[in-house]
């Protein structure tokens, strides 16, 4: 019997500085209400999807940069979205920046939620691969500073939840095979993943008419490759002046897309996904058991004696070792 959910796309369109957290979180609860009128069980919102994309900047001054970040989750602004989601029976995923009291101290990260139909956190991941730089750069048209302002997770856990297996990841995750292996390792049926890409790559802008294609490339060989549904969302449009992709979509296990949306604003767009159809890959092609060859994947560089450089470069150990 097909095990069918129900998934929608949460796209944002830009979130300006001067948006408070009240109005984002009235979009949100808008388009989970789009989404329930059309069956979803599930909602998928973008990364950071509360303020806007604050790495862009510079901030120096430590409660300027506090104040783009949650300290608990739900929150006053953010209770109308769970409220909600228990009222309809909407679960969802959330990116936001949280601001955490560890035994060291206040730690930040770059973090998303998923929620269930009665509106409780059953899952929490921080982003593993923040992208970008840590140091200001003037010499860009605008920073990208998540290595300066998030600490990185520590790696990728499913979940049980809406009838099969769920797992997160969030935005540069997306690029990296490593993000989806973890989890297809674990059985994981449904991958979530917000993002927010600017067009423009300032260390690559030839990259720059490429960000589109790139994005789905991703995501598309992450679901095949794993027999694994992807469902990516985008904070899009120009946002404080900077323009950011859209191109939201629900990836099935073959590869193909089976939903999109079609605009750079906030849009819903909805697939009903059989989660079996994993079963039909993670039993033939992608049968790991059967197929998978972990003894050999770095047998003949250790034969040569050769090693990977931190840069990736392979380095061949001196003659005679
Ligand atoms: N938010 C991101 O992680 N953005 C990166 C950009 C910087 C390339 C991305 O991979 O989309």
């Amino acid at each position: 019997m097909p095990r069918y959910l129900n998934v929608a796309l949460g796209q944002l369109g830009p979130i300006q500085r001067a948006d408070s957290r009240t109005q984002v979180v009235a979009r949100l609860c808008e388009l989970m209400r789009q989404a329930h009128a059309v069956g979803a069980q599930l909602i998928v919102f973008p990364e950071l999807a509360l303020t806007t994309f604050f790495p862009r900047w510079y901030i120096e001054d430590e409660a300027e940069i506090n104040s783009f970040f949650e300290q608990s989750m739900p929150n006053a602004a953010t209770q109308p979205l769970f409220d909600l989601s228990k009222a309809l029976g909407v679960g969802f995923y959330l990116g936001y920046a949280e601001l955490a009291q560890e035994a060291t101290g206040a730690v930040r990260y770059n973090t998303s939620i998923l929620v269930d139909r009665s509106g409780q956190i059953v899952a929490k991941y921080r982003k593993v691969h923040l992208p970008g730089h840590k140091e200001h750069e003037p010499w860009r048209r605008f920073q990208h500073l998540e290595k300066r302002y998030f600490t990185a997770g520590d790696g990728w856990e499913v979940t049980q939840a809406f009838g099969g297996v769920v797992g997160m990841a969030i935005c540069n995750d997306r690029r990296w095979a490593e993000t989806y292996r973890v989890m297809g390792l674990q059985g994981v049926e449904m991958v979530l993943i917000g993002y927010n890409t600017p067009v423009h790559n300032a260390p690559a802008p030839e990259h720059d008419d490429l960000s589109l294609f790139h994005n789905q490339l991703s995501m598309q060989a992450g679901a095949y490759q794993n027999g694994t549904w992807v469902v990516g969302v985008a904070k899009a449009g120009v946002e404080e002046g900077v323009d950011s992709i859209g191109g939201s979509c629900i990836i099935a296990p073959s590869g193909e897309v089976v939903a999109r949306c079609l605009t750079k604003g906030d849009e819903m767009a909805i697939a009903r996904c059989d989660l079996d159809f994993c079963a039909i890959y993670k039993r033939t092609t992608f049968n790991f058991d059967l197929h998978r060859q972990p003894q050999a994947y770095g047998l003949i560089t250790q034969r040569k004696g050769e090693t990977l450089g931190a840069d990736g470069t392979v380095w061949a150990a001196p003659s005679g070792v």
